[in-house]
């Protein structure tokens, strides 16, 4: 049954494979990550990817392969080539494939999510939160308020190293908020507050990375795609300099 080319896709798979999986280890594909809630998003993106490379490579192989290897020589000039023979369902194979896959699924892809969302979860629980934003989106634009520091604009000015909850709604339509250096999302639902946390752990501002921005990630009419805030995250004594000159 394992015939020569057979043995020559395997090899080829796994050479590819393995050049794929390192160039991705040194491949620099993420924006800055400045919360650790971004960490987690990241190491399930990864994780995912470097199972994912196998599956890819192998269909790439087995294709590339089998047009170079299998391709018919007679032009049309000889007449027209004749079909291969006919390929049954082989009815071992099918089900072995899709049991293993399923299992696969179930118990591998599946498990950065879970463990990951639980993780997320583990962090908006923890004791430590120090500050309170309510976001409201409106078409096209978000508002920030800060209820502690009786301070409302549309400038979101965060203190480094604190755990920040967002507390969201909408006034007209469904918005999403979206911090791409923080990674996480939520929509903004009219009528509803919806939550989301971030543990910060990076200095960044717009102008120098534009992940650090608020964007709308649910499309919501004819400006969504530039409905944008800036994001300033600052030290800390920074972040009290600003509020004092906001109040
Ligand atoms: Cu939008």
């Amino acid at each position: 049954m394992i015939n020569r080319d057979t043995v020559a896709v395997a090899i080829i798979w796994i050479v590819v494979t393995a050049v794929v999986e390192i160039a991705f280890s040194f491949a620099d594909i993420f924006p800055a990550a400045a919360s650790e809630e971004a960490v987690i998003v990241d190491d399930a993106f990864n994780f995912l990817t470097y199972i994912a490379i196998p599956v890819f490579t192998f269909v790439l192989v087995a294709l590339i392969y089998s047009i170079v290897r299998f391709r018919t020589r007679s032009s049309a000039v000889d007449g027209a080539p004749e079909d291969g023979p006919h390929v049954r369902t082989n009815h071992r194979w099918v089900w072995g494939w899709m049991v293993v896959t399923s299992a696969l699924v179930v118990t591998v892809i599946i498990h950065p999510g879970l463990t990951g969302l639980n993780e997320v979860d583990e962090l908006a629980q923890g004791d430590d939160l120090e500050l309170v934003v309510e976001v409201s989106g409106i078409q096209w634009a978000w508002t920030f308020t800060y209820p502690d520091q009786n301070i409302t604009g549309s400038e979101l000015v965060l203190p480094l190293d604190a755990h920040v909850r967002f507390d969201i709604t909408a006034v007209d339509v469904l918005h999403s908020f979206w911090i791409p250096a923080f990674r996480t999302k939520i929509d903004a639902v009219p009528g509803l507050t919806t939550q989301i946390h971030a543990n910060i752990t990076e200095l960044g501002d717009y102008d120098d990375d534009i992940n650090f921005r608020v964007q709308c990630a649910e499309l919501c009419g004819r400006d969504h795609g530039i409905m944008q805030s800036q994001v300033r995250v600052v030290e800390r004594e920074e972040f009290n300099e600003w509020v004092l000159a906001q109040q």
